[in-house]
């Protein structure tokens, strides 16, 4: 039986395509990367004694050889009828910093906050779909569970005590995302047979700077790259 034909089988039982692949590849910075700020968290002393070294800004988090970490690289407008995962996503607040600094979660799918940090924080999350939110964690609670309904453009979450602790959500309705890693690496399994747009966010670039290319998945591995650049100057 050929493809297609299994496929329009599995369709009209209400099974999704089982032809699937990973999209996978790389993104780079092309340029001379920013200097490296380090956080002051003098304001906060358990905050800096948290650190041997000072904590560096994670906004721009590129190695020697142009790879860029912390991108989200995601499929847009994907259909998918899919569960909704169970497992959290887990945002620690630990030595005063968010980890992960930029993370993608489903819409529905709870998200972990823990503060291990004898400290108090103030999680403040700034979505526009979503609702805003805004509680204290002091140092005696550990962990408290959010989540999100709807599927968002990426936003701000921060801490309203330490002004440098900010990180970054986007809210997904599909699976098909994810964020690269220090060596710029990204990986999206199990993506259904098709052709996509996909798109990858960086901070520092921001939503009128993301990039975006077609890619075509067909039972086996698509390999995507990207590269930011500084914008030339007119
Ligand atoms: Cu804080």
């Amino acid at each position: 039986m050929n493809k297609t034909i299994v496929n329009i089988l599995l369709i009209s039982l209400g099974i999704s395509s089982v032809f699937a692949g990973e999209v996978k590849g790389n993104v780079k910075y092309i340029g001379k990367p920013p200097k490296v700020k380090s956080l002051r968290m003098d304001a906060d002393p358990v905050c800096a004694s948290a650190h041997k070294e000072k904590a560096k800004a994670e906004s721009f988090v590129v190695d020697s050889n142009g790879n860029l970490a912390n991108v989200i690289v995601y499929l847009k407008d994907v259909k998918f009828s899919g569960k909704t995962p169970s497992e959290p996503v887990v945002l620690d607040q630990a030595g005063c910093v968010y980890t992960p600094h930029v993370m993608g979660v489903q819409a529905g799918q709870p998200v972990k906050i823990l503060n291990s940090d004898a400290t108090m924080h103030n999680i403040h999350g700034l979505p526009k779909v979503n609702r805003e939110f805004n509680f204290g964690m002091p140092k005696t609670l550990k962990e408290k569970t959010i989540n999100f309904d709807k599927s968002e453009d990426v936003f701000v979450i921060k801490c309203d005590v330490h002004p440098w602790m900010k990180s970054y959500t986007q809210v997904f309705d599909h699976p098909y995302f994810s964020v690269t890693d220090k060596d710029g690496s990204f990986s999206i399994p199990n993506v259904p047979d098709g052709t996509y747009e996909i798109v990858a966010w960086q901070e520092k670039f921001g939503s009128k700077r993301t990039l975006s290319q077609k890619v075509t998945v067909k039972s086996g591995e698509a390999v995507v790259n990207f590269e930011f650049s500084r914008p030339k100057k007119k």
